[in-house]
């Protein structure tokens, strides 16, 4: 199966906005048939894969009180009420803030396995079938918590997810761009030589002023050893971090890019070579990278024929997991059942699953 023509090449998503021709196709847009794609209920779940996710940002704050207890370790809040007071963000760097203080409750393996496990869980009520889990080991590392350990912790949940949640799982090693890349390069020689089974690396953290050009030589590693690369950009960066995290360290996925809107050159190139856009609507709201959800470029994204999925990124931080992601943009902007199906189908030709289990899910989702 051509894995591009069938998003590609589809009549315009439905939006609700005026109809535009999908640049590169000659296409307008026009309803689409019986044929085209299921028509789901409003209530059903899609079967979609998860490409944007960082797992210590689903610790959900009564996950982080029992690990506390479990390790004995005096969390800075009195209880759950205080802790959920604080998830008013104003900026990326106030959440990271939160997200990296609550790390300190991950101390074991098993602590590490139980929050995977969660995540799992509750990712296969959302009607996730395939997820691409980031990890931040760096994050893990300078408190004093072994590659091992974190790991080896996260892997053990996924290797049985098939079984337990059907739900096919790989991992991503994400680097923190506001560490050097000599830090990034030692922790990849370390994950490589412990023979770590991640499918990929990333970039995230800090974005704004830790440009993609400083892990050029990370990234070419990673590539030499097989690695898939995606990386973070046009989250709170500008146009440019997109264009050179493409030019430079050579990624085939983008993690959010929604500022790509602010270049037409950039969109019509991105459309052009299908670069997957892995968006996080809620994110973006509760970042403040938008004002509201109704003022999020989704669907200005689909209009313009670009290749995006919906993802949770800290599904714990940012008030809900992938199919809150989606009743909340089909609540604010009629997402047709033809909009959504699409969305469900470029997060699996976007993954890094391999092409028997992509066309699995492909199945899946045309069955309805
Ligand atoms: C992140 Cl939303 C976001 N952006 C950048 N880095 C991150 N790490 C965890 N969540
Ligand atoms: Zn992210």
């Amino acid at each position: 199966m051509d894995n591009n023509r069938d998003t590609a090449a589809d009549p315009l998503p439905q939006t609700g906005l005026p109809a535009t021709e999908v640049p590169g196709t000659g296409l307008l847009g026009t309803e689409p048939s019986e044929t085209d794609l299921p028509v789901t209920e409003a209530a059903q779940l899609l079967p979609v894969a998860e490409l944007h996710l960082h797992i210590e940002g689903t610790l959900q704050p009564e996950l982080i009180f029992e690990l506390a207890e479990r390790n004995g370790i005096t969390l800075p809040y009195s209880g759950l009420e205080e802790l959920r007071g604080l998830y008013e963000f104003s900026d990326l760097q106030s959440f990271l803030n939160l997200y990296y203080a609550n790390m300190a409750v991950l101390q074991t393996e098993q602590d590490f396995a139980d929050m995977t496990s969660a995540y799992l869980a509750r990712a296969a009520a959302a009607g996730v079938r395939h997820a691409e889990i980031m990890m931040d080991p760096q994050a893990h590392l300078s408190r004093g918590v072994s590659l091992e350990t974190c790991v080896n912790g996260v892997v053990s949940a996924l290797a049985t997810s098939q079984e337990d949640f059907g739900i096919s799982t790989l991992l991503i090693a994400a680097f923190l761009r506001d560490l050097s890349e000599e830090s990034a390069l030692e922790v990849l020689d370390g994950l490589l030589a412990m023979n770590a089974p991640i499918a990929a690396i990333g970039l995230d953290s800090a974005e704004v002023g830790n440009p993609p050009a400083k892990f050029e030589r990370l990234f070419a590693k990673a590539r030499e050893a097989g690695l898939r690369l995606t990386a973070h950009a046009g989250e709170e960066g500008p146009p440019s971090y997109i264009i050179d995290a493409l030019d430079i360290l050579g990624v085939e996925r983008i993690d959010h890019g929604i500022r790509c809107m602010e270049d037409p050159e950039l969109v019509e190139r991105l459309v052009a070579d299908r670069i997957p856009l892995t968006v996080c609507p809620l994110s973006n709201v509760r970042l403040r990278a938008v004002d509201t959800l109704a003022d999020h470029p989704l669907p200005a994204m689909l209009a313009a024929g670009l290749n995006v999925s919906v993802n949770s990124d800290d599904p714990a931080y940012f008030g809900g997991y992938v199919d809150d992601n989606f009743s909340q943009l089909k609540a604010v902007f009629d997402l047709s059942d033809f909009d959504r199906a699409r969305l469900a189908a470029n997060s699996i030709h976007s993954s890094f699953a391999s092409e028997e289990r992509k066309a699995e899910l492909l199945d899946e989702l045309n069955a309805g």
